[in-house]
């Protein structure tokens, strides 16, 4: 199944991450590589972000947005979430697994996202504050409680719940943001879990795709 007009998504122009995959357009592409739906996507600036013409898409001036005909969705949750109910491969058929791939969406989104975004802010917004070193082996605190919770969970299984998922897509999506940090290395099973993510062919499509804005080359189609 494809929509019926190609949906056309926004990411930045310039990453901060440049390149690393780390910005949340990245999920969405990942998400529309596993439909099998081809996407157009338009570069916004940090300054065009927060002109009107973006802000009638999201109303917090950010990244990414999806268009596809008179549909306009902000959150990349909810992106997700519409491509992987409209195309068949993400979410189960049975209803009872279906909503639990849903819980786990939900549970990257609102339980694990959480502390490691606390964390990335204090490290990157906050070194500079007197209380920063005070403050950082706390945060840092709550991510391995989440993480250590979740590889629990995931035991020696390969996805969260049965097959793959967009839950598992989202919770690859969201641990991913800790990998520069090392954090992983201490869990090896989700260690491998994002690694299992990250090997799949719609993970890499996208992941050239996006990286592709950085170097300005073409992805190598692989
Ligand atoms: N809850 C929203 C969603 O899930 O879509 C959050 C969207 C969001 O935070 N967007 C960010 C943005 O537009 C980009 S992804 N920021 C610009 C602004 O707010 O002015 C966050 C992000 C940015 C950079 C990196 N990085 O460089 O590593 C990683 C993640």
């Amino acid at each position: 199944m494809t929509f019926p007009m190609t949906p056309t998504i926004t990411a930045f122009e310039r990453s901060p991450d440049r390149g690393k995959g780390l910005a949340r357009d990245m999920r969405v592409r990942w998400a529309l590589e596993e439909a099998g739906q081809a996407y157009e996507v338009r570069l916004v600036s940090f300054s065009a972000m927060k002109e009107p013409a973006h802000r009638a898409l999201h109303p917090f001036g950010q990244i990414p947005t999806y268009e596809e005909g008179d549909l306009v969705l902000f959150e990349s949750g909810a992106i997700v979430f519409h491509v992987a109910q409209r195309h068949a491969g993400l979410l189960p058929g049975d209803a009872n697994a279906r909503a639990r791939a849903i819980t786990w969406m939900f549970a990257a989104l609102n339980t694990v996202e959480p502390p490691i975004l606390e964390l990335q802010n204090a490290r990157l917004l906050e070194s500079d504050k007197p209380w920063s070193e005070q403050r950082l082996p706390l945060v840092e605190g709550r991510v391995r409680v989440r993480l250590g919770e979740l590889s629990a969970r995931l035991g020696r299984a390969d996805w969260l719940d049965g097959g793959f998922s967009a839950g598992d897509l989202m919770m690859v999506a969201v641990l991913l943001r800790l990998k520069p940090s090392g954090m992983l290395d201490d869990y090896p099973n989700l260690f491998a879990y994002v690694a299992r993510g990250e090997a799949r062919p719609a993970y890499q499509r996208a992941f050239d795709a996006q990286r592709a804005v950085f170097t300005g080359k073409p992805p190598t189609g692989r």
